[in-house]
């Protein structure tokens, strides 16, 4: 299919979680004269810790690249994942143009920021060593408990701590979060006079009016799998990238009765943007 623009976030490339495989055949699909690359495309953070590069990963790269040399407009714009690349604000790679931000003006008019979106989250912004630990914390909290748990019962401590109650009361605090980084970006688009913003960080697909300005999230490639197009006539549309549609993409590809059935990957969660 042909669209104006492909709007893409969080792909976390080099961890286990990428879903490099559907990504490649959802990039099979569109084709597209812009493609954004809106943050967290290259998860330099767990990288340092341990490479998870697969070679349906290596191809997303590759692909990227093939797109650019043959005249698609590709712009790369960091996030806090990839955030070494922000010293090149500006630069050319290749066919690849490096931009902190950018505004994009939609076929119909619409005048839209382009950026990653940690600016505007308040525990990335403020406490980085925070959202560094809670990188990691995840592994560290499940360990923890269990070993919480036995502390408690050698100390012979009555009652139980609920996890389902600690569980409801993070749903509450997240929800929470997401509304507020969703107004501090929506304050920030309406101080520059701009029609709406496309951003990422969140892992959190959206497409919405906020107080007459358009708020879209790409959400991303570990859990959710959706992007953001731009038809041609300038409409904007989530899609999410499902199962069936890449078994559909696939028998397209490959019209042999005995195409072999596509492994699901694992449901991993991202611990934190
Ligand atoms: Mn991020």
């Amino acid at each position: 299919m042909k669209v104006r623009s492909v709007f893409l976030s969080d792909i976390h490339l080099g961890t286990r979680g990428c879903q490099a495989e559907r990504l490649l055949s959802f990039l099979r699909e569109f084709e597209s004269e812009y493609l954004f690359l809106i943050g967290d495309i290259i998860d330099f953070w767990a990288m340092g810790r341990s490479i998870q590069w697969s070679a349906a990963q290596n191809t997303v790269v590759q692909k990227i690249l093939r797109r650019a040399r043959h005249g698609e407009k590709v712009i790369f714009i960091p996030g806090n994942h990839d955030e070494v690349l922000r010293e090149y604000d500006g630069i050319r790679f290749g066919d690849i143009l490096v931009a902190s931000e950018w505004v994009h003006v939609t076929a119909d008019g619409k005048r839209l920021l382009l950026v990653h979106g940690d600016a505007y989250d308040q525990v990335t912004r403020h406490h980085r060593w925070v959202a560094l630990l809670g990188d990691i914390g995840y592994d560290l909290l499940v360990c923890l408990n269990a070993w919480l748990s036995w502390l408690r019962r050698s100390l012979r401590i009555p009652g139980y701590w609920s996890l389902a109650g600690y569980a409801k009361r993070k749903v509450k605090s997240a929800v929470n979060f997401i509304c507020n980084f969703e107004d501090a970006v929506i304050h920030a688009v309406r101080e520059r006079g701009l029609d709406g913003v496309v951003c990422g960080h969140i892992h959190s697909a959206t497409l919405k009016q906020i107080d007459g300005l358009l708020y879209v999230n790409c959400g991303d490639w570990v859990d959710s799998c959706t992007a953001i197009v731009e038809h041609l006539d300038g409409r904007l549309e989530l899609i999410e990238w499902r199962h069936d549609r890449i078994v559909a993409s696939l028998l397209q590809a490959r019209p042999t009765p005995d195409t072999p059935a596509l492994e699901l990957l694992p449901h991993e969660n991202p611990v934190h943007f």
